[in-house]
């Protein structure tokens, strides 16, 4: 296999790779790697200490890449079919602004706020801290429902009329709230509800929830 993909599964960044990589179709190994702490040889290839990272064994010994974005972006290039960022320009930039959106301000508080103190927390051997899921899931969280559901509306993708970077970027993250035990109400945002059980039923996205299922079942989660 020339593509390696380094990282954890129940990562939503690490996640976001290998469902871009199952839409293209590219077969690739993935690398499980423990963040806490990270080994030296990672720090060597990943600077920041952050998973993901790719290897492309096919671009020569030292080919590594860190970054889901920097990832994914390079994958486009590589395997230009079917193409998952809007070929029109503005449509690209939208693309690319789904795409930070849900990298930065959603995953930080889908992460830190829900995912770290439910999960985390207990694969660590503490107690979970609800109290802080609870807030963030209540009072944080709806704008960005809110949010979201207005710009789906009744469209089935975020952009361009087709399936690409921006629903990968804003699906994976909430993989995570799942995990968590939280979901948007279907009453107070049908849009998104809907846009997210169709992205998720989607087969790149199902494989690695099956599999995040079975591994949290492991740790009694
Ligand atoms: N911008 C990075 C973010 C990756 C990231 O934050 N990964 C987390 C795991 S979900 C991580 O490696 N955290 C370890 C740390 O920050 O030390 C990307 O898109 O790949």
């Amino acid at each position: 296999m020339t593509l390696t993909v380094y990282g954890a599964s129940l990562s939503p960044f690490v996640r976001k790779v290998r469902v871009f990589l199952a839409e293209k179709g590219e077969a690739y190994t993935l690398e499980q790697v423990n963040i806490f702490p990270a080994p030296d040889w990672f720090l060597e290839i990943s600077p920041l200490k952050r998973i993901p990272v790719l290897r492309d064994d096919s671009e020569g010994a030292d080919a590594t890449l860190p970054d889901s974005s920097a990832i994914c972006g390079y994958l486009e290039k590589k395997f230009p079919s079917p193409a998952l960022y809007p070929q029109d320009a503005f449509q690209y930039g939208k693309a690319l602004w789904y795409e930070e959106y849900a990298d930065s301000e959603l995953a930080g508080n889908i992460g830190m706020g829900t995912f770290r103190p439910m999960i985390v927390n207990r694969m660590m051997g503490k107690e979970a801290d609800r109290e802080t899921a609870d807030k963030t899931f209540n009072e944080k969280l709806p704008r960005f429902f809110a949010w979201l559901d207005k710009e789906i509306g009744a469209k089935d993708f975020l952009v361009g009329g087709a399936f690409g970077i921006a629903d990968i970027a804003v699906g994976t993250q909430f993989v995570n709230l799942a995990h968590a035990g939280f979901r948007p109400d279907e009453k107070t945002w049908p849009n998104l509800a809907r846009y997210l059980a169709a992205i998720h039923a989607r087969p790149g996205f199902a494989a690695c929830i099956e599999e995040e299922t079975a591994l949290l079942k492991k740790f009694g989660l």
